[in-house]
Order: structure tokens, then sequence, then C-alpha cells
């Protein structure tokens, strides 16, 4: 007998690359510490309610340096980068094994959706990406846990889908009621937080005080997909279909857990 969730709460919560790698390391490190923390996190908010709850992670430092050293984010030049598309998709999928990996050791039925083998871009834009799989696992109480990836782009080749673009699309999708991002700082600045002292934080954003942004990029790390300005121009059109979202601290202790809880105003709500 199959135990089977109402599915009334949908929760899309994408896993910063810059969390669970050494991503301004520029290495191929996994951050060990923050992964088995976060999964433990994941574990105690499923435990204590009843939510769907579908996972996208990012790449860091697995799938930058590679999209950057064979320049995938031009589209298809030359023949190396194919061995570039090869060698950017095996580094996301030993990334991907070791998320699910320490998300079950904590007890989550987690298991891969690789972006690479179903979904079709164009200009560098998901044009497809077949969900009705995501759908029935969720509705079996499974995980599932997808990622950044390199994908067969209509118009150019090949091309990268960022986390950041595949969770706005799966959240309208499958009719998400919450998005959760969780990154290395708090929520979203004034200013690049890391590199300017006096960035102020920015609880919420919406018509009144997006405008305080002085400055919004990518970190000191390697990142071929435009870093927080990217986030917040993908959230930001997710608040058109009515779906408000929130960049939390994945690198705190607990921000995530309380989150998934179900608490809000711990990072910055984008909403309009
Ligand atoms: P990945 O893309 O690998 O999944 P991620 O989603 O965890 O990584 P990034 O895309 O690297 O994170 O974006 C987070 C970074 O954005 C922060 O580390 C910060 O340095 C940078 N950043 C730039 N401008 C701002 C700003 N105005 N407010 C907050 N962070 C900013
Ligand atoms: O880190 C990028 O995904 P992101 C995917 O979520 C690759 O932006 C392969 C660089």
């Amino acid at each position: 007998m199959i135990w089977w969730l109402s599915m009334n709460e949908l929760i899309v919560l994408k896993l910063g690359g810059s969390v669970i790698t050494r991503k301004e390391e520029k290495e191929f490190e996994i951050n060990s510490e923050n992964l088995k923390r976060i999964s433990k996190e994941i574990a105690n908010a499923l435990n204590e309610r009843d939510f769907g709850l579908v996972i996208v992670h990012g790449a860091g430092s697995f799938g930058h340096l590679p999209a950057k050293r064979y320049e995938l984010y031009k589209g298809l030049r030359n023949k190396t980068q194919l061995m570039g598309f090869s060698i950017a998709h095996k580094s996301m999928q030993y990334l991907n094994l070791h998320v699910i990996d320490y998300l079950q050791k904590s007890g989550i039925n987690a298991i891969p959706y690789q972006a690479s083998a179903v979904g079709i871009l164009s200009n560098g834009r998901l044009v497809h990406f077949p969900t009705t799989i995501i759908k029935k696992l969720v509705e079996m109480n499974i995980v599932p846990v997808s990622h950044g990836d390199v994908l067969i782009d209509e118009k150019m080749g090949i091309g990268i889908l960022s986390g950041d673009h595949l969770v706005p699309y799966l959240a309208k999708k499958l009719n998400a009621t919450r998005v959760i991002i969780a990154t290395d700082v708090d929520g979203i600045y004034t200013k690049d937080p890391k590199k300017n002292e006096d960035a102020e934080f920015l609880r919420e954003i919406n018509s009144n005080t997006i405008s305080k942004i002085e400055e919004i990029g990518t970190s000191n790390a390697i990142d071929v997909t435009g870093g927080m300005k990217r986030k917040l121009q993908e959230l930001l059109e997710l608040v058109r279909f009515g779906i408000e979202s929130e960049i939390i601290s994945g690198t705190k202790h607990g921000i995530l857990e309380r989150a998934l809880k179900g608490e809000r105003n711990l990072g910055s709500i984008i909403k309009f």
C-alpha cells in the first residue's frame, strides 16, 4: 500500500552552489559540512510536517569551472567544446550523486532528475522540460533532485541551464506554493556584502525598494550564469505569476530548517 501525499503545499528549494561546494576557492570540492547539516535540516522539516519538496541544486565550482574553461555559455563554436560539454555534465552528476547521498543518509527519499537528459533550451531559455514524473514522485513522497546542467540549445547548439532558471520554471509548472533559494549570503543587499562593508540588507524587494539596489552581480567565484543579479531577475518574473520567493542563508545554522517549517522573513522576500 502506497502512502500518497495530499500535496497541499509544494516547495521548490534551490541549494546554491556557493553553499554545497567550495565555489570561491575555485576547486572541485564539496562542502561536506554544509551539505550534511542542510540535509539534516531538510529531514527535520519533512519529519515535522507534510509538504511536497522539489530540490534543485546549483553548480558551484563543479559546473562553473568547466563551463568557463570550455566557454560553454557561448554556444557551440568548436569541437573541443563537445568534450567540455561531456566533462561539465559528468562533474555535475558527481556533485548530484553526493547531494543525493547526504540526503539519503538523513533519511530523505531523494532521487536524481537529470536535466540534460530531458530539457531543451532555446537561446538560453528553457523551452522543454517534462514534469509529469516529478509530479508523480512528489505525490509518492519522493524528493526529485535536479540541478544546473549543460543542455542542448536549439538555437546555439549547446547552452547552460542555471538552477536559477530551472527553479522558477518548475515553480510555475508545478504550481508551487513557495520558492526558497539558499545561498551563501543572508539575502539581497544594496551592494555585494562581501565586497562592501556598508552594504545594507533588503528584507523585501518590491517596486518601492528595488531602486535601492546599487550594485548586484556575481561573487569573487567563477560564475557563468549571472550570480545574484540573475537570481533576482528570474524571481521578479515569477512574481508576475503570483509566486513570491525568499532568498535565505544556507550557510547559517537552522535558517533553512525554519524556512521549510513555515517561518517567513528569514531572508529577502521578493514580491510586488
Ligand atoms: P550557484 O550559482 O553556483 O548555485 P549560488 O546560487 O549559491 O551559486 P551565486 O550565484 O554565486 O550563489 O550568488 C551569490 C553571490 O552573489 C554572493 O556570494 C554575493 O557575493 C554575490 N552578490 C553580488 N551582488 C550582491 C548583492 N547586491 N546582494 C547579495 N549578494 C550579492
Ligand atoms: O550554478 C550552472 O547552474 P547554477 C550550471 O545553478 C553549470 O547557475 C553547468 C555551470
